[in-house]
């Protein structure tokens, strides 16, 4: 069994992005700006912001956070975004979600500056994910998943891939992402798939993003597959993903651990993403 160890690749990724940075800062350049804003005060959403804010600082990108309360208003929320947009020194803008169920998310997200849009979310990056087009922002969990297949040198072409989860924000650019170049066969199941097993179990490589604790178990899945788990369940105290990973590890290729595996790539992508864009606007791209 082979350990995908993302939190090593994550690490890779942010020396290779901070030795990148210090040369523009060398040469005079201002450094990447990414605008980090939280509403509210839900307490996994601090934990990943406060992370956020940690390796921007790592890698040498300057975060500013915007801690808002949880009773701002829709149009005072979009104003904040808009005066983002409007600033020349902001290069990324970062929306942690969830929002208070008040708040209309799609509406927040449209009003993100697409070239801004480090979390590849604003519609125009999705319509360049889905028709294959180059020039978006690739969402950073997808992203970091192909990253660590290609780092381990696990090939997708012809591929049966499937997906648990249609969420917008792992399931769906997922699917699409394996799609391009019709590289991978792609099913994605949800809450109302008729039988779940039928479909896991023809897996080439299996991607879950459920959040349901330990919903993959041994009998749904096929002898020597990938298993990528991207669920992170508090279960007393003790952080689970949405794999059986101690039922699965000697009948899989490789899987990825929970904690430790897609999570610090998602982080290492949204710091990747912001390079991105800065390059973008500073014109080095
Ligand atoms: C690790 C997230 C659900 C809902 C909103 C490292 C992260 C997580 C795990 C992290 C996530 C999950 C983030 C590990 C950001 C990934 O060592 O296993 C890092 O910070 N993530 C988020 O911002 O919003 C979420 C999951």
């Amino acid at each position: 069994m082979i350990l995908l160890d993302g939190k090593k690749l994550a690490q890779k990724i942010k020396e290779s992005i901070k030795d990148e940075i210090s040369i523009f800062v060398a040469q005079g350049k201002r450094p990447p700006t990414l605008s980090v804003i939280l509403v509210g005060d839900n307490p996994a959403s601090q934990i990943y912001v406060n992370k956020k804010i940690k390796d921007c600082q790592e890698v040498g990108i300057v975060s500013k956070p915007f801690f808002l309360p949880k009773d701002i208003t829709q149009i005072e929320l979009e104003d904040v975004i808009g005066s983002l947009n409007g600033d020349d020194e902001i290069d990324g803008i970062l929306v942690q979600l969830p929002l208070p169920s008040h708040i209309d998310t799609l509406e927040i997200i449209q009003c993100i500056n697409p070239n801004k849009d480090v979390d590849g979310f604003h519609p125009e990056n999705v319509g360049k994910l889905a028709t294959g087009r180059k020039g978006g922002i690739l969402p950073c969990t997808p992203y970091g998943i192909m990253k660590i297949l290609q780092e381990y040198k696990i090939d997708t072409f012809g591929k049966d891939v499937v997906i648990v989860g249609a969420s917008n924000i792992v399931g769906k650019p997922m699917g699409l992402l394996f799609l391009w170049e019709e590289r991978s066969t792609v099913t994605i199941c949800h809450r109302n798939t008729k039988d779940l097993k039928e479909h896991t179990r023809g897996a080439d490589i299996l991607v879950v993003a459920t959040g349901v604790p330990h919903l993959i178990k041994r009998d749904m899945i096929k002898e020597g597959a990938v298993v990528i788990d991207v669920g992170i369940n508090r279960i007393d105290g003790k952080i689970v993903g949405d794999v059986d990973f101690e039922g699965l590890r000697d009948k899989v290729y490789a899987i990825t651990p929970v904690p430790g595996g897609v999570g610090p790539m998602t982080v290492a992508m949204l710091l990747q993403n912001t390079l991105e864009v800065y390059k973008r606007r500073v014109g080095i791209l």
